[in-house]
């Protein structure tokens, strides 16, 4: 058993020791090879790290990384000391806000779980969180798309039971709805993705598994139910065997469906979050960013995201369908000429996203490309097309969003962000209310809509012909009045 004073006397960039849940680590020679950079380990040089380790890596990601004679052993405890942590002003006031949330039985909307989040989230995990690339104009255009579709409903057709539970990729869901992955979960609640997992085992629900979860990939499925259906999203690595080996587990887990981020070769520059994260830098960062290659201003995400694998190209679709059964569906589509190399391709399907406006700014909204993508793909075969499902991502937060997109197509809808704030704002009751608000405005709007079940909801009953119209540069809608931050510009050094 090691004490915390032994560990104390490994404090430098030459023999650098760190405590991780109660274990110590020698880290010296990963220090460069750190994907956030060495900067931060040297922070917590001889000293417990566990609290910073926690949301950005799953438990055994330091376990993996290092080998084995880097494993020191286990610590004394009663040893170490715990660091009175200084409570700044605006975090005291942020604690206060906590207490004073509305409560849940007050929470109408998804909409409200943002507003709720806005305020709750500490200010690194909100811009991480509702950061998205360069202008911001592609996040807004998400929600601003569903706005330019309206509704031609029919009437006077016994409504008295609606119905809007479905399959997706053959699993069975309550909801036309699957949760889409939102990577770091622990930024904003300490148990991450398993409030997720956690509700929507109760509910019905199916939960996209985030390569870049808080927590690891094995506690996510160990918190779902026997029967519970989950999918993964997938970061294609630069070492495939660390890809293989990840897919091949996930299928003998029982996952369900393997969607390949197709979207992110680069990380988009997100500058909410990366004028929050690097406050406070100094030249020190900028000396190892030298020597390194890798832009450690450039937000931690894209600084962990050097790991993906930018020579992902379609002749590696034969390889992913060699290692796995799985259900393969490309995430990040975008038109119908790759639309259709993807049926050509053989997958099972895509997802018409923009990574929540996170990746190429000013790219059309995933609604928007469904108008296009299914002109194409009627080309190619059937519309809808049973074997070859049509997903669509991005700034849905209401039923009537998911019942427009249903409509012109779409076999379901993913939500990210929704279900993330409701988890940061409420835990997993708050995912719980998310579904029972999404259900209740499902029931409402089918039955104002004279739709009784989804196989009623056909192109007729919306009118999308101003959906490709661009009219304003940059959409409006209270949301964005109320809840979005106007993005920050340069700022001076105090005289
Ligand atoms: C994103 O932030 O958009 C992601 O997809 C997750 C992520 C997180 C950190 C590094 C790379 C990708």
């Amino acid at each position: 058993m090691l004490s915390a004073q032994t560990i104390s006397e490994h404090a430098s960039r030459d023999s650098c020791w760190i405590i991780v849940h109660g274990k110590a680590y020698d880290v010296t020679e990963f220090l460069d090879e750190h994907p956030g950079g060495s900067k931060i380990i040297l922070t917590y040089a001889g000293k417990d790290a566990t609290e910073a380790y926690e949301p950005i890596h799953p438990p055994d990601a330091i376990i993996d990384n290092l080998s084995v004679e880097k494993h020191l052993g286990d610590v004394d405890l009663s040893t170490v000391t715990k660091v009175a942590k200084m409570i700044s002003e605006p975090e005291k006031q942020r604690q206060a806000l906590i207490v004073n949330r509305p409560p849940l039985d007050e929470i109408l909307n998804l909409h409200d779980f943002e507003a709720v989040a806005k305020i709750v989230l500490p200010d690194k995990a909100w811009a991480y969180y509702s950061s998205a690339s360069d202008d911001e104009i592609t996040i807004r255009e998400n929600r601003a798309a569903y706005q330019r579709v309206w509704f031609r409903p029919r009437i006077l057709r016994d409504v008295t039971a609606v119905d809007w539970s479905t399959t997706i990729l053959g699993q069975k869901s309550s909801l036309p709805v699957y949760i889409s992955a939102t990577a770091l979960g622990k930024l904003g609640h300490p148990d991450g993705e398993l409030n997720l997992t956690r509700a929507a085992g109760k509910h019905g629900v199916i939960q996209m598994i985030p390569t870049l979860a808080s927590c690891s990939f094995d506690e996510i499925v160990d918190a779902a139910q026997p029967n519970q259906s989950l999918f993964l999203q997938l970061y294609v690595s630069r070492d495939r065997s660390i890809t293989k080996r990840y897919v091949q587990h996930a299928e003998k887990r029982g996952v369900k469906g393997l969607f390949i981020t197709v979207d992110a070769p680069q990380l988009g520059r997100r500058e909410k979050d990366m004028r929050t994260k690097f406050v406070g830098d100094d030249a020190e960062a900028k000396v190892q960013e030298n020597m390194s290659g890798v832009k450690k201003d450039e937000g931690v995400a894209r600084a962990i995201s050097s790991f993906i694998d930018p020579s992902l190209s379609w002749k590696d679709i034969q390889w992913f369908r060699s290692i796995t059964k799985m259900p393969i569906i490309l995430k990040g589509v975008s038109t119908p000429e790759d639309a259709i190399l993807a049926l050509e391709a053989g997958v099972q399907g895509i997802v018409l996203s923009n990574h929540g406006g996170r990746q190429l700014d000013t790219s059309r909204s995933g609604l928007e490309n469904l108008i296009d993508i299914a002109a194409g793909l009627k080309t190619r075969g059937p519309w809808p097309n049973p074997d070859f499902s049509v997903f669509v991502d991005g700034g849905v937060r209401r039923a009537s969003d998911v019942l427009k997109a249903l409509a012109l197509g779409a076999s379901a809808v993913g939500i990210g962000r929704g279900f993330l704030y409701a988890f940061c704002s409420y835990g997993e009751a708050g995912v719980e209310k998310a579904f029972k608000i999404l259900g209740d405005e499902f029931e409402m709007n089918m039955r104002l809509l004279g739709a009784r079940n989804l196989k009623e909801l056909v192109p007729e009953m919306v009118d999308a012909s101003a959906l490709q119209a661009h009219v304003g540069a940059t959409p409006k809608d209270n949301l964005f009045d109320s809840t979005y931050q106007p993005l920050r510009l340069a700022e001076f050094k105090a005289a």
